[in-house]
């Protein structure tokens, strides 16, 4: 850290999350800044250095760790290269904020779980940033408040306006759903046990190869059912939306309606168009909550074992997808480090 305690980042992989991410630590956090940015793609990292005193551009995710003036590490390289970053990280025992997926499947997920087990402690937080949206935090406190009763269902919608060229099946659960077992998960303080994947006739808006909307059913260790209608390719808008149905009443977020106006004899607002619009307050809080944790000396938000969870309902759910039928969860037993 600095002489005055501010806290140095190198924000690894900086596309569409890590720009973002480097921005709002340069501009909107307080106590860090981005002393180092890294891409494969050289140009990419040495623009997003642009404009920030002291910072400098890598293509190598260990020359950034290896520099005396990084304290921790964002990344935000795509989720196939997290592992190496991750190991990596925790080899130099460097305090981590790692977009989700922790890792794209289960057993890369378990090889983090026990490189910080080995540690001894915990140094990973993980980037499911809904846990830090205003809204979901009020449906979380109520549910737990217990006024509504025990949640029996949860229904969830996911809508992106149209998915990146090469999305694929296996993306729509690992990328784009696998928030929605982390919300699940979160918001009942249950495990996800099964999962289902159902498929309505494909939209024509979707590439061909990819079938779009899906519809997917998870069973809870609690006997909740949680279900998640995913359309990444609806059109008109980005739209995340959950209900809780609980036994004395229901409770619902998302609806997006902080304006609503009255004009030329119609009602109505607007609807984001992406997740850097919907969720931009709580990627802030997100990033700002981590800051101050590690400056600390602590590690809180969801860690390595809301990962790894997350990982294995995601090989369940493509397990699911492509057999075509309900597949059961396997899960290690949860590490005391995590309890
Ligand atoms: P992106 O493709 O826009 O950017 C990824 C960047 O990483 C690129 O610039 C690429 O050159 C670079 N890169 C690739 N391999 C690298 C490596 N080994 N080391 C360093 N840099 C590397 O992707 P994105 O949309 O910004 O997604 C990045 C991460 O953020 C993913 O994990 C994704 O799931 C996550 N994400 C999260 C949210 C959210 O709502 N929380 C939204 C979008 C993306
Ligand atoms: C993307 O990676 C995200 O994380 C967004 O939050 C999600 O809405 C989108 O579907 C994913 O592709």
């Amino acid at each position: 850290m600095t002489q005055r305690g501010a806290l140095q980042v190198a924000v690894i992989g900086t596309g569409r999350m890590g720009a973002d991410h480097v921005r709002r630590i340069h501009e909107v956090t307080s106590g860090a800044r981005v002393t180092a940015v890294v891409d494969v793609d050289p140009e990419r990292a040495k623009s997003a250095a642009a404009g920030i005193d002291g910072c400098t551009a890598y293509t190598e995710p260990a020359a950034a760790m290896a520099a005396d003036d990084v304290d921790a590490v964002l990344i935000a390289s795509p989720g196939p290269a997290h592992e190496a970053a991750l190991l990596a990280a925790l080899d130099q025992d460097l305090p981590v904020l790692c977009e989700k997926p922790l890792t794209p499947d289960a057993a890369s997920a378990l090889r983090v779980l026990e490189a910080e087990q080995k540690l001894g402690h915990r140094r990973v937080q993980v980037g499911f940033m809904r846990r830090y949206d205003t809204e979901y935090m009020k449906l979380k406190a109520l549910l737990d408040s217990g006024q509504l009763g025990r949640p029996l269902m949860l229904h969830n919608r996911h809508r992106n306006v149209a998915s990146p060229p090469g999305f694929t099946d296996a993306m729509l659960i690992n990328d784009s759903v696998v928030h929605e077992m982390d919300v699940t998960r979160w918001l009942l303080g249950q495990e996800i046990a099964a999962v289902n994947v159902l498929r309505p006739r494909p939209s024509d808006h979707a590439a061909e190869d990819l079938a779009d909307p899906q519809f997917a059913v998870f069973e809870t260790d609690g006997g909740v059912l949680a279900d998640v209608e995913i359309f990444v390719n609806c059109g008109f808008g980005y739209q995340v939306q959950a209900e809780a149905v609980c036994e004395r009443g229901t409770a619902r977020i998302g609806d997006g309606h902080a304006l609503v106006t009255n004009a030329a004899a119609r009602w109505g607002g607007t609807i984001a168009q992406d997740f850097v619009e919907r969720f931009e307050d709580a990627y802030d809080r997100q990033v700002q909550s981590w800051v101050d944790a590690t400056r600390r000396g602590e590690v809180t938000g969801p860690d390595v074992w809301d990962g790894y969870a997350a990982a294995a309902v995601c090989e369940a759910g493509v397990r699911a997808q492509s057999e075509g039928r309900r597949t059961e969860v396997e899960l290690v037993r949860r590490p005391a480090l995590y309890r």
